[in-house]
């Protein structure tokens, strides 16, 4: 390929939550989230080649003195973290050395379609002992992340998921910025290799659950905080599988970002996180020697993501809790007068397993390339017959350049179903159930029964997923695609 940028290498991967001292920046004061300055100078960060799988990398999932797990990564450490500044270009060449064919969704990046990383649908997909080579600009600060797009499952299941972490959002320095990143395994304990990742039993239903709970692919980790100083904690939802409810215990906490888009900072109390979602949160660090907690209420017992221990001497005259705002997304605002209003219905299929293709063939979705062998979910009564890209469905919507969109999103299902728009991000706008503050975001948790509205601007040509992100239910039917043109 043709690089006319000058190339610059990026340091690249960590295991278990990096801590590192973040750069300072302009200060203001609190309220709403300040325009964005201008980007500096583009510059091309270079991502050394990925070799996912070039044999399996053998992590130690169920402890130190368990067996080790065979884990496909996408480099030689389990975790890939790549941190790059607003404005830059990432180049990134993606060498497939699994059995399998694969391809890298950049979650939440507005980019061009033919980088979108979805098989079939914008690129071909990558078979083994092929390559891609995927260079777009990064137009957005925040917390973002990658991971292949079709056998989602299995893929993400044996590990392949890494983090992208835009930089130039922060107003004011924070004391540390570490990584909180969830993910469940679905490991036999006494051999450490994976059980099933697909079961009907779980696909029909909430998910097959992941057997052990991991913060950055290791036990949740204990950090040391620089005592009294705010630092902000980046939470994400990698799993396949598991909505946690995410709280801290023993420390004030807010909320300054959601799917990594600036949000008026708000205290946090629990907020519910699907699969895919990210949430960027400032926390008081404890005082020295003692202990604050992330945790998850969403569970029988509450459950410990991650211990932060103050360290050092606290400020001699500590200020009230009041953390800034990041710098607002560069989003468009979406006319709400004169938007166009689609509903979409997220239900489960009637058992259905086949579709007509256009020349009139009958296509069994039990034998489709991306499917597992069995479809219950649907979006507005259409499951996703992918079958290579000869029998493309129809689009769910067809959508104006440029126009603004309401989508009601409404769930007919007693489960929950993280919803993802590829290419956009849109603007939560109220529901029926949940009471959250406004917010941007490119996942949204529809909680059973609920109908929510979000808002957007169609301004990115192409074509785009739309989704459950509980990889179970897309795997399963509950996955169409929107045309912007
Ligand atoms: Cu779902």
């Amino acid at each position: 390929m043709t690089a006319a940028l000058p190339r610059r290498r990026v340091l690249i991967g960590a295991s278990a939550a990096v801590a590192v001292l973040s750069v300072g920046g302009i200060a203001t004061g609190g309220g709403a989230p300040k325009p964005l300055p201008p980007a500096p100078n583009p510059r091309a960060p270079g991502v050394p080649a990925r070799r996912p799988g070039r044999r399996p990398r053998p992590v130690r999932l169920l402890g130190r003195d368990r067996p080790a797990s065979p884990l496909w990564t996408y480099g030689d450490d389990p975790l890939t973290v790549i941190r790059v500044r607003r404005g830059d270009t990432l180049e990134a060449r993606l060498e497939n050395r699994l059995p399998e064919h694969t391809s890298i969704h950049w979650h939440g990046i507005r980019l061009p379609n033919p980088m979108d990383g979805v098989p079939y649908m914008t690129q071909p997909p990558v078979e083994p002992g092929g390559s891609f080579e995927y260079r777009f600009a990064l137009p957005d600060t925040g917390t973002f992340f990658f991971h292949p797009h079709c056998n989602t499952v299995e893929q993400v299941g044996r590990g392949l998921a890494g983090v992208l972490i835009v930089e130039g959002d922060e107003t004011v320095p924070y004391g540390a910025d570490v990584l909180c990143l969830l993910k469940d395994w679905r490991l036999d304990e006494a051999t450490g290799g994976f059980l099933d990742f697909l079961t009907d039993a779980g696909a029909a239903r909430n998910g097959t659950f992941g057997t052990v709970r991991s913060t950055g692919f290791g036990p949740a980790p204990t950090v040391r905080m620089p005592a009294g100083r705010d630092v902000r904690v980046r939470i994400l939802n990698l799993d396949v599988t598991r909505v946690s409810q995410v709280g801290v215990v023993g420390a004030e906490a807010a909320v300054i970002a959601t799917d990594g888009n600036a949000v008026a900072p708000f205290p946090l109390e629990a907020w519910r996180m699907g699969p895919a979602m990210r949430l960027d949160v400032v926390v008081r660090a404890p005082a020295p020697g003692a202990t604050a907690r992330v945790v998850d209420y969403f569970s029988k017992d509450i459950v410990t993501l991650m211990t932060l221990v103050g360290d050092g001497t606290a400020p001699d005259r500590p200020t009230a809790f009041d953390p800034a705002p990041l710098y607002a997304p560069a989003l468009p605002e979406p006319d709400l007068r004169r938007a166009e209003i689609l509903a979409f219905d997220f239900g489960s299929t009637a058992g259905d397993l086949t579709v007509a293709a256009p020349n009139g063939e009958v296509i069994d979705l039990g034998l489709s390339l991306c499917l597992a062998p069995g479809t219950f979910w649907a979006i507005n009564r259409q499951s996703w017959p992918e079958r290579g890209h000869e029998y493309p469905p129809a689009p769910l919507a067809e959508l104006a350049l440029g126009r603004s969109y309401v989508f009601e999103l409404r769930n007919l299902t007693p489960h929950m179903h993280p919803i993802h728009l590829h290419g956009h991000s849109f603007k939560v706008l109220d529901s029926n159930k949940v009471d959250r503050p406004v917010h941007w975001a490119d996942t949204a948790l529809l909680t059973p029964k609920e109908r929510m509205r979000v808002a957007f601007v169609a301004d990115n040509p192409g074509s785009w997923m739309f989704h459950c992100h509980i990889i179970e239910h897309q795997d399963t039917g509950m996955m169409g695609y929107v045309t912007v043109a």
